[in-house]
């Protein structure tokens, strides 16, 4: 019986703690106190102890019964104030704490991003995730039958509507609308139908930058690329730049960052070649540019596709993609 009473007693001190109004309190005086409450059934008990136990426990419980019945009357006072000046305030009463939502990951990264281009004079800019084959793949001089098609395995919908694989679909959009020259940034969500690693989702964050302009070369792009790097990590960080194949620029290069994770030491991240693929870019392919209605003998751009989720991944240290869209509470409230 003393078990159930400190048992009882713990429990109705921590439904008090959150209790608001006085019609809640009212319920749980009721729940314990009331003729058919849980203390009020325990003291009926009691009577049928044995008769060396009844004195102790009789007394221990009528204890207990006065302890409540005061911690429900002070609650009663708190909760049937109106709120604001005169309220008693009792410091000796458990306080409630209410949790904090607090930022994602990615979007704490996003943000970085988007305030050093937006010094740099990028607009930003949203575009859908539903998109046409023709923004996806071919405006970005990727004709059907591309090999090119086949490195980003597809979410196919109806009518030749897909789940855009990249934020690249947004070149020749904004293109369209905005004309040349142009500078901007699409951070956004993208889909792969492909098989999920510690480094690969099928359900990630690109973001997409695109400068247009007369007279723009690599030495604007390496420039960019580099303000982009030390507005996230405020540190040096290696990379390397390689060439790399993309229709959509020429030429086209792929920016790797050493691994952070393992220091470049090798990890399941890297695939243990201690160094993670960041953010291919390039000079924009005229072709692009022509589907986009800007005429490539005045103009030129450069774009570069960043993932933002390896990024933040390299900028926290996290060993797995997967945690990232994986609401799990106990990550999450890391950051
Ligand atoms: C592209 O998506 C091109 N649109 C990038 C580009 C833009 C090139 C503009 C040139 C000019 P790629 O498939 O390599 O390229 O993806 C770009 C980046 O997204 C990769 O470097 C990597 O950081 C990230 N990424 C690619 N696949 C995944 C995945 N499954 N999970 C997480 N991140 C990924």
């Amino acid at each position: 019986m003393d078990k159930k009473l400190n048992e009882l007693k713990a429990r109705l001190q921590a439904e008090l703690r959150s209790v608001q109004d006085s019609e809640v309190l009212a319920q749980i005086k009721n729940k314990y106190l009331g003729r058919k409450g849980e203390l009020t059934n325990i003291l009926k008990e009691v009577k049928n102890l044995a008769a060396e136990e009844k004195p102790r426990l009789g007394k221990l419980a009528n204890d207990i019964k006065f302890e409540l019945q005061s911690l429900l009357d002070k609650t009663e006072k708190i909760v049937s104030k109106p709120s604001g000046a005169g309220v008693d305030f009792d410091p000796t009463m458990p306080g409630s704490r209410r949790e904090e939502g607090h930022l994602h990951p990615i979007t704490l990264v996003q943000r970085d991003v988007e305030e050093a281009f937006a010094q740099l004079g990028f607009g930003i800019y949203d575009g859908p995730q539903l998109e046409s084959e023709f923004y996806n793949f071919s405006a970005l001089n990727i004709p059907a039958d591309h090999p090119a098609r086949e490195t980003q395995d597809t979410f196919w919908l109806e009518n030749h509507n897909l789940l855009r694989t990249h934020t690249s679909n947004l070149q020749v959009r904004m293109l369209e609308k905005y004309g040349a020259p142009f500078r901007g940034i699409f951070p956004g969500r993208v889909f792969r139908y492909e098989s999920t690693d510690a480094s690969h989702d099928h359900t990630f964050y690109q973001l997409e930058g695109l400068m247009v302009d007369k007279d723009i070369s690599m030495a604007n792009l390496i420039a960019v690329m580099k303000s982009l790097l030390s507005a996230v990590f405020r540190t040096k960080v290696d990379v390397r730049l390689r060439p790399g194949f993309f229709p959509f620029v020429e030429p086209g290069f792929e920016l790797d960052i050493k691994c952070l994770v393992c220091g470049g030491n090798g990890c399941s991240v890297c695939k243990q070649s201690g160094w993670v693929e960041l953010m291919p870019c390039g000079m924009v392919h005229p072709e692009v540019l022509k589907f986009g209605n800007v005429d490539p003998s005045v103009y030129s751009g450069f774009a570069f596709g960043l993932g933002l989720t390896r990024l933040v991944m390299m900028k926290y240290k996290i060993d797995d993609i997967r945690l990232l869209e994986s609401g799990d509470l106990r990550f999450l409230r890391q950051f």
